[in-house]
């Protein structure tokens, strides 16, 4: 086994971190060693920051779907690709409110909105952050998604009560160009710098499954825990492949994969919760209690992610009940 200490002091040259506190190579060695090894290891890890049987609920809700002018090649609301995906107008206060209300009654604690957008502009930020201090009104945490955020926009979103920014990173900077090409990894770290400035938490991960190698996925671990702070929510996605878009035919991803990315997210930033994100239908129960085992601590709940399938909410309940996994307990 990686004796922990020694290799997350090992330090290489990486130019976008902000800090060194994790080489690409030790991420490796970490990622590849026997999946028992690993996986003993991020359970220790979990047990010393977290109570293992306790995870966190969000529900995600499309706020404006479709339409987005961005080429993320994963991606079913980009309007470059024919993937049956209708662009929606933004929602209005009342009908988040309904949706959120109905969120926070079925067990969920934080309530996520997404955006199609490349980045929204200030109108559409004042329109967001209303439904933000209407949702934190209802005693609910809040999380938006909503693209490139300029430092005056993020604290806006501030002001009204928004307690997490969602941005990921996605992949690691080296294979980032062959999934996007419409914003740079650089525009990404400079939303997170924006949205951590404004004093906002930190939502940011990626995606397993977008054709990248083991390198590209410690790649992108390493990229976040060495941001000077690293993010308190880490989602790891598995790609959902989706018709029309350029990644539909992608080689499906080894469910021990996604596992030993979450395992390593664990050890590697252990006080940030690691959120089962995309996927989880394909995983399975099996392969889920085994992420909860590696770490995962936080999942979406609601029958839909942003326009496609989730694990309906009463298989979730009955899961979780199996595991003897409670959820954490909201606000008033
Ligand atoms: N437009 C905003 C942006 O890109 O920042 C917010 C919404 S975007 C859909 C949020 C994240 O969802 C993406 O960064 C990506 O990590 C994830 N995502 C999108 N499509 C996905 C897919 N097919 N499978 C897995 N994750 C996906
Ligand atoms: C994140 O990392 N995963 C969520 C959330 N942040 C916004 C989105 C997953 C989207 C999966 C594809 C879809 O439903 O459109
Ligand atoms: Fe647009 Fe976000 Fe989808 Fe990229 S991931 S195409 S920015 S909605």
């Amino acid at each position: 086994m990686l004796d922990l200490d020694r290799t997350a002091s090992q330090v290489s040259e990486a130019p976008l971190h902000h800090t060194t506190r994790w080489s690409i190579d030790a991420a490796v060695s970490l990622i590849q060693q026997p999946f028992n090894d690993l996986l003993f290891q991020a359970q220790a890890a979990h047990r010393a920051h977290f109570n293992p049987n306790e995870i966190q609920l969000s529900t995600l809700l499309n706020i404006k779907s479709g339409g987005c002018p961005e080429d993320c090649g994963y991606c079913p609301q980009s309007a470059r690709y024919d993937t049956g995906v209708t662009a929606t107008p933004l929602m209005s206060v009342d009908a988040v409110l309904t949706s959120a209300l109905q969120a926070k009654a079925a067990g969920a604690t934080r309530f996520c909105m997404g955006a199609a957008w490349r980045a929204p502009k200030d109108r559409e930020v004042a329109q967001v952050a209303e439904l933000v201090a209407a949702v934190k009104g209802i005693g609910m945490e809040t999380c938006v998604t909503l693209g490139m955020l300029k430092p005056s926009q993020a604290e806006s979103l501030k002001s009204a009560g928004l307690d997490y920014y969602n941005h990921n990173l996605d992949t690691s900077p080296e294979h980032y160009g062959d999934v996007i090409s419409t914003r740079t990894y650089r525009d990404r770290l400079d939303t997170l710098d924006a949205v951590r400035d404004a004093g906002i938490n930190v939502c940011c991960g990626g995606i397993v499954g977008l054709g990248e190698s083991v390198r590209d996925r410690a790649g992108l671990l390493c990229q976040l825990a060495n941001l000077a702070t690293p993010p308190e929510s880490v989602p790891i996605n598995q790609l959902v492949r989706v018709e029309g878009t350029p990644l539909a035919n992608e080689a499906a991803v080894d469910c021990f994969d996604v596992i030993r990315t979450i395992a390593a997210a664990r050890i590697m930033m252990p006080s940030s919760f690691v959120r089962l994100s995309a996927g989880r239908k394909e995983l399975g129960e099996a392969g889920q209690a085994l992420a909860f085992f590696a770490g995962a601590n936080s999942i979406f709940y609601g029958e839909q992610l942003l326009t496609t399938p989730n694990p309906q909410q009463n298989e979730d309940q009955d899961l979780l009940a199996r595991l003897g996994i409670k959820t954490m307990v909201g606000q008033a």
